[in-house]
């Protein structure tokens, strides 16, 4: 059956093992029969760059390639958590990385694909923070600082993040639904994919407008199931295996 996946916000990290058995029962036993995967962001809790080596980040690369070599091609768009993902890790596992915004033809229907947090322009404070550090300049030092002081700048950013996210209201954490409406018109689409805000929901905006929201993975995965006839998600725990 023709069908293709989309799936974001999954946050592995190496302290949350259960993530990762989430993700490879899904790479092992879904994704493989799909005709594309679509990872919209923020796959890994944070990403301090390319050189980073660990058990975790082996694994995913190995679940990646896996799939991208028995021919189901597999697209990446940078989360907020990530955007520093390369080249380097890309072509290891055979990942196509996508711009910020990206229009795909989904069976027929023009559909955006964005992380969501470009979406969010209420969060002001977490906007002009974006700005910078999306900067090359500031991303080439930053990558060109050792490793350990690398993780030191990233945990004090977390830090400040959670510090700040208390402080803010959950509408001004959430998309801004006139600029999502502008977002529609500049792109000739009718339909939306993205993640970040967590709020798994299709949001039916009238008069014809498809707004569909990924979950985050926890307790469960998170997928968008799409087909030419049908939209769905679906949330699955971990199977366990006899034996
Ligand atoms: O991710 P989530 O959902 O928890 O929160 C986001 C916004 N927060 C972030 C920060 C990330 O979680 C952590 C990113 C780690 C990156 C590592 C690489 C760093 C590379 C630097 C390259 C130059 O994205 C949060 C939003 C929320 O989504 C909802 O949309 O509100 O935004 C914030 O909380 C931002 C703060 O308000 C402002 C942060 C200023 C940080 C200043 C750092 C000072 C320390 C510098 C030390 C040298
Ligand atoms: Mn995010």
């Amino acid at each position: 059956m023709q069908k293709t996946y989309f799936i974001a916000d999954l946050h592995l990290s190496e302290n949350r093992p259960h993530l990762l058995a989430l993700f490879r029962q899904f790479m092992q036993e879904q994704a493989p029969e799909a005709e594309k995967l679509y990872i919209l962001g923020d796959l890994f809790d944070f990403w301090i760059g390319d050189d980073e080596q660990s058990d975790l980040i082996s694994e995913v690369q190995q679940l990646i390639r896996h799939l991208t070599e028995k021919g189901v091609p597999c697209y990446f768009q940078h989360g907020n958590r990530d955007f520093l993902i390369g080249k380097k890790f890309a072509n290891a596992c055979g990942l196509t990385l996508l711009p910020t915004y990206q229009v795909i033809d989904l069976y027929g229907t023009p559909t955006l694909l964005c992380h969501g947090d470009t979406l969010c322009v209420d969060d002001v404070k977490y906007q002009h923070y974006r700005k910078k550090v999306h900067q090359n300049w500031r991303q080439w030092l930053f990558l060109h600082l050792p490793l350990k002081v690398r993780l030191k700048i990233a945990e004090k950013i977390r830090a400040k993040s959670r510090q700040d996210k208390q402080l803010k209201s959950t509408e001004i954490m959430d998309v801004n639904a006139a600029f999502v409406q502008q977002i529609f018109t500049q792109f000739h689409v009718t339909q939306m994919i993205h993640g970040h805000t967590h709020r798994q929901k299709h949001h039916e905006i009238p008069p014809h407008f498809h707004r569909i929201v990924l979950g985050d993975w926890g307790e469960t995965s998170s997928l968008l199931e799409v087909t030419p006839h049908s939209i769905e998600f679906i949330n699955d725990t971990l199977r366990r295996k006899n034996g």
